[in-house]
């Protein structure tokens, strides 16, 4: 390194990257994985044989659609929140049974991305016309604060594709009481969490044979290039996952194949790289009954309602909040 004191940063993925690349072990966030090609990785992740998650959390969502849409139209008209809400292709599952059944809701995705909110948009007024939709752009963090005051209607707040697997459990811990706090009395949250299960489909699940996600954890290297003015070469990087069955914690690492120095010039700095050091890029925390049953009470939730596939290995639960 040769700065002698830090730039400014013009964005948050400078920054970060600064901070992460300039301590030890080495770490970047990866909620930095999703730029456009990112996201894009992550759609084809989706479809591949060995990635589990989103095909039987669809199941789940078909095979029960039934019974969730009678717990949430329990509540006599809502509001349904989805954080995260991607292409909808889950979600879907669910409206059209709404439709079916001509409930009193209205559907409110959540994104960061202005363009991921308008092409969903875009498809749901193309297939289920009727359903007011009013995507909310913003962080979690900022949309929930903005609709904990509101209490025109009961919510039900959607978190589906463990994606609460991408915090590690004290970050989900944080994550899940401001969900908590943004609830009112008889408000649901309905959450996707994938389980601890053999540790060879999991650690497969993040290390596919067509290398796509080989790809989706290097593209955080081009995009240091493309957005850093950075000189990475991916082919001197190796990704590694790894499983472990005790903690449940799926880890994903970039690891150098050489001794190297790289310039990131935005940064003004060169990154030293011992051979065989990491960059860790992401946590995938799988959880069984007993952590969820954890999780919730230190959020201040309780479990009402539990569905899985017929091997347990992704489960849906719906909580609400301890009074
Ligand atoms: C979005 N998230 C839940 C995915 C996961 O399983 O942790 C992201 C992912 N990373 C590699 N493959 C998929």
């Amino acid at each position: 390194m040769n700065n002698t004191k830090p730039p400014e940063f013009k964005t948050q993925f400078a920054e970060d990257v600064f901070k992460g690349l300039t301590s030890y072990p080495k770490k970047i966030s990866s909620k930095f994985l999703y730029d456009e090609k990112g996201d894009e990785l992550f759609q084809q992740i989706m479809d591949l044989p060995e990635y589990y998650l989103t095909g039987k959390e669809y199941q789940i969502l078909k095979r029960h659609r039934e019974e969730l849409g009678d717990e949430f139209a329990s509540l006599e008209g809502f509001d349904l929140i989805e954080l995260g809400a991607g292409d909808g292709k889950k979600t879907k599952v669910l409206l059209s049974h709404f439709e079916e059944k001509n409930y009193d809701y209205k559907y409110l995705p959540v994104d960061i991305s202005k363009n991921v909110l308008e092409q969903l948009k875009g498809s749901l007024q193309q297939e289920f016309p009727s359903v007011e939709v009013e995507p909310q752009q913003g962080t979690y963090a900022e949309v929930l604060s903005r609709l904990a005051d509101y209490r025109e209607r009961k919510k039900v707040i959607l978190f589906l594709g463990s994606n609460i697997g991408n915090l590690t459990p004290e970050e989900a811990v944080n994550f899940l009481k401001k969900i908590s706090s943004a609830m009112h009395e008889k408000d649901l949250f309905f959450m996707g969490v994938d389980q601890k299960k053999d540790p060879k489909v999991i650690l497969d699940a993040y290390n596919d044979g067509a290398g796509v996600t080989e790809a989706f954890n290097k593209n955080l290297l081009t995009r240091m290039n493309r957005e850093l003015d950075a000189e990475f070469d991916p082919e001197d990087f190796m990704h590694w996952p790894l499983y472990d069955p005790e903690s449940g914690v799926a880890k994903s690492f970039l690891v150098s194949k050489k001794e190297q120095t790289v310039a990131i010039n935005a940064l003004d700095i060169k990154v030293h790289f011992q051979k065989w050091e990491t960059i860790h890029t992401e946590v995938s925390q799988k959880y069984d009954d007993t952590s969820i049953a954890w999780l919730a009470k230190e959020a201040g939730l309780e479990i009402s309602g539990c569905w899985a596939d017929k091997d347990s290995c992704f489960k849906n639960h719906l909580f609400k909040r301890i009074k």
